[in-house]
Protein backbone atom coordinates (compact mmCIF):
# COMPACT_ATOMS: atom_id res chain seq x y z
CA UNK A 1 0.00 0.00 0.00
CA UNK A 2 1.02 3.37 -0.46
CA UNK A 3 2.94 5.08 2.74
CA UNK A 4 0.56 7.89 2.70
CA UNK A 5 -2.40 5.99 2.47
CA UNK A 6 -4.54 5.38 5.44
CA UNK A 7 -7.91 4.13 4.53
CA UNK A 8 -10.58 4.34 7.32
CA UNK A 9 -11.90 0.98 8.52
CA UNK A 10 -15.57 0.24 7.31
CA UNK A 11 -16.93 0.44 10.92
CA UNK A 12 -15.59 3.72 11.32
CA UNK A 13 -17.17 5.13 8.34
CA UNK A 14 -20.56 3.15 8.87
CA UNK A 15 -20.39 5.06 12.84
CA UNK A 16 -19.71 8.59 11.48
CA UNK A 17 -22.91 10.43 12.10
CA UNK A 18 -22.62 12.47 8.84
CA UNK A 19 -21.93 9.44 6.65
CA UNK A 20 -24.89 9.05 4.25
CA UNK A 21 -25.14 5.29 1.85
CA UNK A 22 -24.23 7.43 -0.76
CA UNK A 23 -20.73 8.98 0.70
CA UNK A 24 -20.04 5.29 1.94
CA UNK A 25 -20.67 3.78 -0.97
CA UNK A 26 -18.22 5.69 -2.54
CA UNK A 27 -16.00 5.61 -0.25
CA UNK A 28 -16.03 1.64 -0.31
CA UNK A 29 -15.67 2.20 -3.99
CA UNK A 30 -12.48 4.51 -4.05
CA UNK A 31 -10.98 2.49 -1.18
CA UNK A 32 -11.58 -1.07 -2.80
CA UNK A 33 -9.53 -0.15 -6.22
CA UNK A 34 -6.78 0.49 -4.01
CA UNK A 35 -4.28 -1.60 -5.79
CA UNK A 36 -6.03 -3.60 -8.26
CA UNK A 37 -4.99 -3.33 -11.92
CA UNK A 38 -4.58 -0.44 -13.78
CA UNK A 39 -5.75 -0.23 -17.08
CA UNK A 40 -3.70 2.69 -19.27
CA UNK A 41 -4.84 4.31 -22.68
CA UNK A 42 -2.99 5.87 -25.03
CA UNK A 43 -0.48 3.80 -23.20
CA UNK A 44 2.08 4.10 -26.32
CA UNK A 45 2.61 7.76 -26.28
CA UNK A 46 5.28 10.03 -24.57
CA UNK A 47 3.85 9.69 -21.21
CA UNK A 48 2.04 6.21 -21.40
CA UNK A 49 5.27 5.21 -22.32
CA UNK A 50 7.28 5.83 -19.50
CA UNK A 51 4.37 5.62 -16.78
CA UNK A 52 3.27 2.08 -17.92
CA UNK A 53 7.03 1.08 -16.91
CA UNK A 54 7.02 3.17 -13.58
CA UNK A 55 3.04 1.67 -12.83
CA UNK A 56 4.49 -2.02 -13.35
CA UNK A 57 6.62 -1.28 -10.68
CA UNK A 58 3.91 -0.27 -8.37
CA UNK A 59 0.35 -2.64 -9.23
CA UNK A 60 -0.08 -6.39 -8.97
CA UNK A 61 -1.39 -5.89 -13.06
CA UNK A 62 -1.17 -2.97 -15.44
CA UNK A 63 -3.20 -3.60 -18.85
CA UNK A 64 -1.44 -1.44 -21.49
CA UNK A 65 -3.95 -0.62 -24.63
CA UNK A 66 -3.01 1.59 -27.88
CA UNK A 67 -4.18 1.98 -30.75
CA UNK A 68 -0.66 1.19 -31.91
CA UNK A 69 -0.52 -1.97 -30.46
CA UNK A 70 0.32 -2.82 -26.61
CA UNK A 71 -1.00 -5.42 -24.25
CA UNK A 72 -4.39 -4.57 -25.95
CA UNK A 73 -5.69 -2.81 -29.36
CA UNK A 74 -8.17 -0.27 -28.36
CA UNK A 75 -9.23 2.53 -30.53
CA UNK A 76 -11.02 4.84 -28.24
CA UNK A 77 -12.39 7.11 -30.87
CA UNK A 78 -14.78 4.07 -31.82
CA UNK A 79 -16.32 3.76 -28.68
CA UNK A 80 -16.39 0.10 -27.84
CA UNK A 81 -17.38 0.18 -24.89
CA UNK A 82 -18.25 -3.67 -24.70
CA UNK A 83 -14.65 -3.82 -25.30
CA UNK A 84 -13.25 -1.57 -22.91
CA UNK A 85 -15.84 -3.33 -20.04
CA UNK A 86 -14.95 -6.76 -21.41
CA UNK A 87 -11.04 -5.42 -20.18
CA UNK A 88 -11.86 -4.14 -17.37
CA UNK A 89 -13.99 -6.90 -15.75
CA UNK A 90 -12.01 -9.81 -16.91
CA UNK A 91 -8.67 -8.16 -15.45
CA UNK A 92 -9.89 -6.94 -12.48
CA UNK A 93 -9.40 -3.11 -12.73
CA UNK A 94 -10.17 -0.16 -10.46
CA UNK A 95 -8.54 2.41 -12.15
CA UNK A 96 -8.38 3.86 -15.82
CA UNK A 97 -5.83 5.99 -16.89
CA UNK A 98 -6.63 7.92 -19.77
CA UNK A 99 -3.83 8.97 -21.91
CA UNK A 100 -5.21 8.33 -25.50
CA UNK A 101 -5.62 12.14 -26.88
CA UNK A 102 -4.78 14.21 -30.19
CA UNK A 103 -2.39 17.13 -29.31
CA UNK A 104 -3.25 20.62 -30.02
CA UNK A 105 -1.76 21.29 -33.73
CA UNK A 106 -2.66 17.57 -35.06
CA UNK A 107 -6.20 18.71 -33.40
CA UNK A 108 -6.28 22.22 -35.50
CA UNK A 109 -5.53 20.24 -38.51
CA UNK A 110 -8.51 17.88 -37.92
CA UNK A 111 -10.86 18.50 -35.83
CA UNK A 112 -13.26 16.21 -36.33
CA UNK A 113 -10.86 13.21 -35.38
CA UNK A 114 -9.90 15.18 -31.92
CA UNK A 115 -13.29 15.68 -31.30
CA UNK A 116 -13.81 11.81 -31.99
CA UNK A 117 -10.55 11.00 -30.24
CA UNK A 118 -10.70 13.25 -27.19
CA UNK A 119 -14.34 13.80 -26.66
CA UNK A 120 -16.13 10.42 -27.26
CA UNK A 121 -12.76 8.66 -25.63
CA UNK A 122 -13.64 10.28 -22.98
CA UNK A 123 -17.23 10.04 -22.69
CA UNK A 124 -16.71 6.29 -23.42
CA UNK A 125 -14.40 6.07 -20.22
CA UNK A 126 -16.29 7.74 -18.14
CA UNK A 127 -19.34 5.80 -18.45
CA UNK A 128 -17.46 2.09 -18.08
CA UNK A 129 -15.75 4.02 -14.87
CA UNK A 130 -19.09 4.97 -13.50
CA UNK A 131 -21.08 1.54 -14.24
CA UNK A 132 -17.43 -0.60 -12.68
CA UNK A 133 -16.78 2.18 -9.87
CA UNK A 134 -13.54 2.65 -11.20
CA UNK A 135 -10.87 5.94 -10.00
CA UNK A 136 -10.27 7.66 -13.37
CA UNK A 137 -7.57 9.63 -14.26
CA UNK A 138 -7.91 12.06 -17.33
CA UNK A 139 -4.83 14.51 -18.26
CA UNK A 140 -5.76 18.02 -18.57
CA UNK A 141 -3.44 20.73 -20.13
CA UNK A 142 -2.06 24.31 -20.03
CA UNK A 143 -4.25 24.39 -23.46
CA UNK A 144 -7.57 24.89 -21.26
CA UNK A 145 -6.47 28.28 -21.13
CA UNK A 146 -6.50 31.22 -23.57
CA UNK A 147 -5.75 34.70 -24.62
CA UNK A 148 -7.73 36.44 -21.53
CA UNK A 149 -5.66 33.63 -18.95
CA UNK A 150 -2.81 35.99 -17.13
CA UNK A 151 0.39 35.31 -17.24
CA UNK A 152 0.65 32.96 -14.57
CA UNK A 153 -2.67 30.62 -14.35
CA UNK A 154 -4.47 29.35 -11.25
CA UNK A 155 -7.09 26.94 -11.31
CA UNK A 156 -9.33 29.53 -11.28
CA UNK A 157 -8.22 32.04 -13.91
CA UNK A 158 -10.64 32.17 -16.64
CA UNK A 159 -10.56 28.89 -18.73
CA UNK A 160 -11.77 29.78 -22.66
CA UNK A 161 -9.57 28.06 -25.17
CA UNK A 162 -9.21 29.32 -28.64
CA UNK A 163 -8.05 25.99 -29.92
CA UNK A 164 -10.10 22.79 -30.44
CA UNK A 165 -7.80 20.82 -28.50
CA UNK A 166 -8.32 23.18 -25.85
CA UNK A 167 -12.17 22.68 -25.83
CA UNK A 168 -11.85 19.27 -25.46
CA UNK A 169 -9.56 19.52 -22.82
CA UNK A 170 -12.51 21.76 -20.54
CA UNK A 171 -15.12 19.82 -21.70
CA UNK A 172 -13.23 16.21 -20.31
CA UNK A 173 -12.81 18.58 -17.35
CA UNK A 174 -15.90 19.69 -17.03
CA UNK A 175 -17.64 15.54 -17.92
CA UNK A 176 -15.55 14.53 -15.28
CA UNK A 177 -16.62 16.82 -13.11
CA UNK A 178 -20.33 16.35 -13.81
CA UNK A 179 -19.94 12.66 -13.25
CA UNK A 180 -18.38 13.48 -10.12
CA UNK A 181 -21.25 15.84 -8.65
CA UNK A 182 -23.79 13.84 -10.30
CA UNK A 183 -22.30 9.85 -9.99
CA UNK A 184 -20.06 9.99 -7.16
CA UNK A 185 -17.45 9.01 -9.58
CA UNK A 186 -13.99 9.28 -8.23
CA UNK A 187 -12.55 11.43 -11.25
CA UNK A 188 -8.89 12.97 -11.18
CA UNK A 189 -7.48 15.72 -13.98
CA UNK A 190 -3.87 17.76 -13.61
CA UNK A 191 -3.51 20.39 -15.96
CA UNK A 192 -0.29 19.42 -17.42
CA UNK A 193 2.57 22.07 -19.51
CA UNK A 194 4.80 21.00 -21.90
CA UNK A 195 6.33 17.46 -21.25
CA UNK A 196 9.99 16.59 -22.02
CA UNK A 197 11.17 13.06 -22.22
CA UNK A 198 13.39 10.67 -24.23
CA UNK A 199 12.04 7.58 -24.51
CA UNK A 200 9.08 8.40 -27.02
CA UNK A 201 8.45 11.17 -29.14
CA UNK A 202 5.46 13.07 -28.93
CA UNK A 203 3.48 14.50 -31.47
CA UNK A 204 1.35 16.52 -32.78
CA UNK A 205 1.96 18.84 -29.97
CA UNK A 206 3.13 22.84 -29.80
CA UNK A 207 5.56 22.14 -26.94
CA UNK A 208 7.20 18.93 -29.11
CA UNK A 209 10.02 21.50 -29.74
CA UNK A 210 10.89 21.07 -26.63
CA UNK A 211 11.78 17.39 -27.15
CA UNK A 212 12.70 17.72 -30.62
CA UNK A 213 15.38 20.51 -30.06
CA UNK A 214 17.91 17.76 -28.07
CA UNK A 215 17.28 15.32 -30.69
CA UNK A 216 18.80 17.40 -33.48
CA UNK A 217 21.42 19.43 -30.63
CA UNK A 218 22.89 15.56 -30.71
CA UNK A 219 22.58 14.42 -33.77
CA UNK A 220 22.82 17.60 -35.49
CA UNK A 221 24.15 19.87 -33.92
CA UNK A 222 21.69 22.72 -34.76
CA UNK A 223 17.69 22.99 -35.04
CA UNK A 224 14.96 24.84 -36.73
CA UNK A 225 12.60 26.05 -34.28
CA UNK A 226 8.86 26.49 -35.43
CA UNK A 227 8.27 28.95 -32.59
CA UNK A 228 9.77 32.24 -31.47
CA UNK A 229 12.88 32.43 -29.22
CA UNK A 230 10.89 34.44 -26.90
CA UNK A 231 7.72 32.40 -26.62
CA UNK A 232 7.98 30.96 -22.60
CA UNK A 233 5.86 28.01 -21.51
CA UNK A 234 5.28 25.91 -18.78
CA UNK A 235 7.49 22.70 -18.79
CA UNK A 236 8.42 19.69 -16.24
CA UNK A 237 10.44 16.76 -17.46
CA UNK A 238 9.14 13.04 -17.32
CA UNK A 239 10.44 11.69 -14.50
CA UNK A 240 8.65 14.16 -12.30
CA UNK A 241 5.16 14.06 -13.96
CA UNK A 242 5.18 10.01 -13.66
CA UNK A 243 5.59 10.20 -10.31
CA UNK A 244 3.29 12.70 -9.78
CA UNK A 245 0.66 11.20 -11.62
CA UNK A 246 1.72 8.20 -9.92
CA UNK A 247 1.13 9.74 -6.77
CA UNK A 248 -2.10 12.02 -7.84
CA UNK A 249 -3.43 8.21 -8.90
CA UNK A 250 -3.18 6.95 -5.26
CA UNK A 251 -3.92 9.69 -2.88
CA UNK A 252 -7.18 9.40 -0.79
CA UNK A 253 -9.49 11.53 -2.11
CA UNK A 254 -10.11 12.33 1.19
CA UNK A 255 -6.67 14.76 0.58
CA UNK A 256 -8.12 16.28 -2.68
CA UNK A 257 -10.08 19.74 -2.21
CA UNK A 258 -10.38 19.57 -6.34
CA UNK A 259 -10.66 17.11 -9.27
CA UNK A 260 -8.45 18.87 -11.51
CA UNK A 261 -4.94 20.72 -10.63
CA UNK A 262 -2.35 22.74 -12.41
CA UNK A 263 1.25 20.83 -12.28
CA UNK A 264 4.42 23.00 -13.55
CA UNK A 265 7.87 22.55 -12.62
CA UNK A 266 9.79 25.36 -14.77
CA UNK A 267 8.73 27.48 -17.41
CA UNK A 268 11.45 28.00 -20.47
CA UNK A 269 11.41 29.56 -24.47
CA UNK A 270 13.24 28.58 -27.69
CA UNK A 271 16.49 30.68 -27.08
CA UNK A 272 16.53 30.36 -23.19
CA UNK A 273 16.47 26.46 -24.26
CA UNK A 274 19.07 26.66 -27.06
CA UNK A 275 21.41 28.97 -24.19
CA UNK A 276 20.94 25.40 -22.09
CA UNK A 277 21.79 22.93 -24.70
CA UNK A 278 25.05 25.01 -25.36
CA UNK A 279 26.41 25.19 -22.01
CA UNK A 280 26.96 21.30 -22.78
CA UNK A 281 27.34 21.06 -26.28
CA UNK A 282 28.47 22.36 -29.55
CA UNK A 283 24.57 23.89 -30.75
CA UNK A 284 22.86 25.84 -33.21
CA UNK A 285 19.54 27.08 -32.96
CA UNK A 286 17.03 29.16 -35.61
CA UNK A 287 13.96 29.86 -36.00
CA UNK A 288 11.43 28.80 -38.85
CA UNK A 289 8.30 29.95 -37.34
CA UNK A 290 5.05 27.52 -37.44
CA UNK A 291 2.13 30.59 -38.04
CA UNK A 292 -0.58 27.71 -36.78
CA UNK A 293 1.89 26.59 -33.45
CA UNK A 294 2.89 30.24 -32.57
CA UNK A 295 -0.82 31.31 -32.86
CA UNK A 296 -1.58 27.99 -30.33
CA UNK A 297 1.23 29.12 -28.33
CA UNK A 298 0.37 32.74 -27.99
CA UNK A 299 -3.02 31.84 -26.41
CA UNK A 300 -1.08 29.61 -23.53
CA UNK A 301 0.35 30.96 -20.06
CA UNK A 302 4.11 31.12 -19.51
CA UNK A 303 3.38 29.46 -16.03
CA UNK A 304 1.11 27.27 -14.02
CA UNK A 305 0.11 28.34 -10.44
CA UNK A 306 0.35 24.97 -9.11
CA UNK A 307 0.52 25.77 -5.14
CA UNK A 308 -3.12 23.49 -4.64
CA UNK A 309 -1.36 20.58 -5.86
CA UNK A 310 2.35 21.04 -3.69
CA UNK A 311 -0.34 22.07 -1.01
CA UNK A 312 -2.87 19.10 -1.31
CA UNK A 313 -0.95 16.09 -2.31
CA UNK A 314 2.66 17.01 -2.06
CA UNK A 315 3.30 17.74 -6.08
CA UNK A 316 6.83 18.59 -5.80
CA UNK A 317 8.77 18.31 -9.04
CA UNK A 318 12.58 18.22 -8.56
CA UNK A 319 14.02 18.52 -12.19
CA UNK A 320 14.43 22.59 -12.98
CA UNK A 321 15.75 23.50 -16.16
CA UNK A 322 19.68 22.68 -15.95
CA UNK A 323 18.77 19.49 -14.54
CA UNK A 324 16.59 18.84 -17.13
CA UNK A 325 18.83 19.48 -20.20
CA UNK A 326 21.82 17.80 -18.56
CA UNK A 327 19.75 14.58 -18.59
CA UNK A 328 18.42 14.89 -21.48
CA UNK A 329 21.81 15.06 -23.29
CA UNK A 330 23.11 12.16 -21.29
CA UNK A 331 19.96 9.82 -21.83
CA UNK A 332 19.72 10.88 -25.47
CA UNK A 333 23.44 10.62 -26.18
CA UNK A 334 23.56 6.52 -24.74
CA UNK A 335 20.22 5.69 -26.47
CA UNK A 336 20.81 7.82 -29.91
CA UNK A 337 24.24 5.97 -29.63
CA UNK A 338 23.27 2.49 -29.07
CA UNK A 339 20.59 3.55 -31.56
CA UNK A 340 23.01 3.72 -34.47
CA UNK A 341 24.81 0.47 -33.33
CA UNK A 342 21.91 -1.25 -33.30
CA UNK A 343 21.04 0.34 -36.85
CA UNK A 344 23.68 -0.81 -38.72
CA UNK A 345 23.74 -4.55 -36.83
CA UNK A 346 19.77 -5.12 -36.88
CA UNK A 347 17.71 -2.30 -38.48
CA UNK A 348 14.30 -3.35 -36.78
CA UNK A 349 15.51 -3.18 -33.46
CA UNK A 350 12.75 -0.93 -31.40
CA UNK A 351 15.62 1.49 -30.51
CA UNK A 352 16.27 1.55 -34.17
CA UNK A 353 12.59 2.40 -34.87
CA UNK A 354 12.58 5.22 -32.28
CA UNK A 355 15.19 7.16 -33.83
CA UNK A 356 13.90 6.12 -37.18
CA UNK A 357 10.70 8.10 -36.43
CA UNK A 358 12.04 10.71 -35.35
CA UNK A 359 14.06 11.93 -38.36
C1 LIG B 1 0.56 20.05 -26.80
O1 LIG B 1 1.54 20.76 -27.08
O2 LIG B 1 -0.46 19.99 -27.49
C2 LIG B 1 0.60 19.26 -25.51
C3 LIG B 1 -0.04 20.00 -24.40
C4 LIG B 1 0.61 21.19 -23.82
O3 LIG B 1 -1.10 19.62 -23.96
N1 LIG B 1 1.95 18.94 -25.17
Amino acid sequence: MHPRCCWLPTTTLLLKGSTTPRRLARALSIQSNEKKAVLVTGSKGQIGTELVEYLRGQYPKVIATDIRGGDHYLDVSAKDTTLLERLVVENDVGCVVHLAAVLSAAAERDAAAALRVNNGGTEMVLEVARRHALRVFVPSSIAVYGAGTPKRARENSPARPSTIYGVSKVYGEMLGEYYHERHGLDFRSLRIPGVISSKAMPGGGTTDWAVEIFYDAIRRSRYSCFLSPTTSLPMVYIDDLIKGIATFIQVPRSRLARSTYNVGAFSVSPANLAEAIRAELPFDCDYRISALRQAIADTWPESLDDSAARRDWDWNPTFDLRATTTTMIELLSNRLASAERAISLRPHHPVATLVAAST
